[in-house]
């Protein structure tokens, strides 16, 4: 039996939309013939390589590690919890909203995002804060991802984590619990929002160039030691969480076979439709990396 379908029969929580079976067959089946030397991975961070939720608590996202935390005042001494849950409660449902066109939502992202960067900037926040602040969170990676990451380092396999989160707080996180990946290397590399600091930590602010939820597609990271490694594997698996998430690879040329990976966190049957049209394989409700770890164990080096 091929791998998909026995992916399928073991599991009623992973979905291929009826239409794509035979095409997602084909597609793995092709990685697999292929082998490492033709693949790479692109990977959203926030709840993808993350859990979700545990024991019925949403665990925080590279945002909310520093949001939640107390320690963290603006100017007048209040909270900036306070503000950024205000901000939330606004944008959000924009950011949600199925009615609205996403061209009308984009400047409303820019304008949360923009925000949201200068409350960090006038807060009581520096990189060592910051650095605390992440070894305090609850924040955890899948069971497996640990796994998934380091088999693609030992075979030498690209890996691009790209996130509309907080690109530091990836970076020191996966310093602790992952110390062999490493950003800007050739084979491992971080493309978010990341915060320039002055000599003596302080948050000056942030790169020019912002990552939100709808605009994952613009990026290009042709001037990245990562971008020559890739021009010679034309197979990507993409893992995402998020719609905009598949826009991950729009950025990236001569792209043959690309198997899209969707966690949907909190399914419902009309969400399960939606993602069953824009991914390959939908997984539902599923804190673990089984299914990723299952395809890429198959693609031998
Ligand atoms: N997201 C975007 N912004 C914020 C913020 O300021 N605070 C919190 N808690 N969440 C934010 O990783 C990308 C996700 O982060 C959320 C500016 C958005 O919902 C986005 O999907
Ligand atoms: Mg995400």
């Amino acid at each position: 039996m091929n791998l998909i379908k026995k992916i399928l029969n073991e599991n009623s929580h992973v979905h291929i939309h009826d239409d794509k079976r035979t095409y997602v067959e084909d597609i793995v089946q092709s990685l697999i013939n292929d082998r490492r030397k033709m693949l790479h991975v692109v990977a959203d961070f926030d709840f993808t390589l993350t859990i979700y939720e545990k024991n019925g608590i949403i665990l925080p996202s590279t945002f909310g590690v520093i949001e939640s935390n107390n320690r963290v005042k603006l100017p007048d001494g209040s909270l900036l919890a306070h503000k950024a849950e205000k901000l939330r409660s606004k944008y959000h449902p924009i950011e949600m909203d199925v009615q609205m066109d996403v061209s009308e939502k984009i400047p409303h992202m820019i304008e949360w995002w923009r925000t949201a960067q200068k409350l960090f900037v006038v807060s009581n926040l520096d990189k060592s804060l910051i650095r605390k602040l992440v070894e305090e969170s609850t924040m955890e990676l899948r069971k497996g991802v640990h796994e998934f990451i380091i088999d693609l380092l030992h075979s030498e396999t690209p890996i691009l984590i790209f996130s509309a989160g907080l690109g530091d707080v990836i970076e020191f996180f996966l310093e602790k619990e992952i110390p062999d990946f490493k950003h800007n290397h050739a084979s491992s590399h971080i493309v978010s929002n990341f915060i320039n600091y002055d000599n003596t930590g302080k948050l000056l602010s942030f790169n020019d160039r912002l990552i939100h939820t709808f605009n994952k597609n613009e990026h290009e990271i042709s001037d990245t030691p990562y971008y020559q490694t890739i021009l010679t594997r034309p197979n990507v698996i993409l893992l995402g969480d998020s719609l905009g998430d598949v826009g991950m690879i729009g950025g990236m040329k001569n792209l043959k076979q690309i198997l899209k990976i969707g966690y949907l966190n909190h399914s419902t049957p009309k969400k399960l439709e939606v993602y069953k049209n824009v991914y390959d394989i939908v997984i539902c409700d599923d804190q673990t990396f089984d299914v990723p770890n299952a395809i890429l164990k198959a693609i031998q080096e």
